[in-house]
């Protein structure tokens, strides 16, 4: 037993950041519908998405800086964004990602209590009409982005953890943000929209448990595949890093880009490995 559980610990601690690289949001805000658009969310610690029983929209916008977060050399294979979600009434709704199509901001208003009616917007603020409070306006009220989804809905229930990808997900948009095709705006996230209280509440970068921010993993395959790690040096610490994304259906253990993880992904690794860089 000891050895077995030796080996778990190894591959915890050798294989932390090999494949993987996770980043937090730059910024997040929250689109709250009213027609002034003089409300905000910016700094606060929850955001929304759905209808509220008003009848009132929420959306979510939110963005990484993924530029320059893989290493020199690194394939980029699959990306995936993790949200908490933390308080709602609705039942199971489906949520999804659009990409932004217009830049937006994060000013300073700080929504008070449960912060579902916001606050008043401050200069830079993304609103329900403005990109950038008070002077400049999205092209469509609700937020300019693409209308198909870049991943398919979260189904969004109770409370916890709720991600998209990172095989079937957001790895386009990411793609395109890396080699400059499309212009990083991040995302805006959508609710259920069509009708009944389908009201969900997020967790945002400021929330003060870290564990329940948004966080965005990029999954990538090293120049050096032998050297898993990146350290330099190819030895066993290497074997354990990819056995840890092998374990873990990491889209960095698909080597052979079949589309899924498998014993073929660990002989091929195991080859190059024997082989070295
Ligand atoms: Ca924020
Ligand atoms: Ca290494
Ligand atoms: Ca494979």
């Amino acid at each position: 037993m000891s050895y077995f559980r030796g080996i778990a610990v190894l591959v915890l601690s050798a294989g932390a950041n090999a494949g993987i690289v996770t980043i937090g949001a730059s910024k997040d805000n929250t689109l709250y519908e009213s027609g002034l658009g003089d409300v905000s969310n910016g700094v606060g610690q929850h955001c929304f998405v759905g209808l509220t029983a008003e009848p009132s929209l929420r959306r979510t916008v939110i963005q990484f800086d993924v530029e320059g977060a893989l290493p020199a050399g690194a394939s980029f294979v699959g990306a995936s964004l993790r949200m908490h979600m933390s308080k709602t009434i609705a039942g199971v709704t489906p949520v999804t990602l659009h990409r932004a199509l217009t830049e937006w901001g994060e000013g300073a208003s700080d929504a008070a209590g449960e912060e579902g009616v916001g606050a008043p917007a401050e200069q830079g603020d993304a609103t329900w009409i403005h990109n950038d409070y008070n002077t400049y306006y999205w092209t469509q009220r609700g937020g300019d982005f693409a209308p198909a989804p870049s991943a398919p809905a979260a189904l969004v229930g109770d409370n916890g953890h709720y991600s998209w990808g990172p095989w079937h997900g957001p790895y386009e948009d990411v793609a395109a943000w890396l080699d400059g095709s499309a212009a990083n705006h991040g995302w805006v996230i959508l609710g259920d929209e069509s009708g009944g209280i389908t009201a969900k509440r997020f967790d945002t970068r400021e929330n003060p448990t870290e564990a329940n921010r948004p966080v965005l993993r990029l999954y990538y395959i090293p120049a050096c595949v032998a050297d898993w790690n990146g350290d330099g040096l190819v030895n066993t610490n290497d074997v354990l890093g990819f056995l840890n994304e092998w374990s873990a259906d990491a889209p960095s253990a698909d080597l052979n880009a079949s589309g899924n993880v498998n014993s073929l992904d660990m002989i091929e690794f195991l080859n190059k490995w024997t082989a070295g860089c």
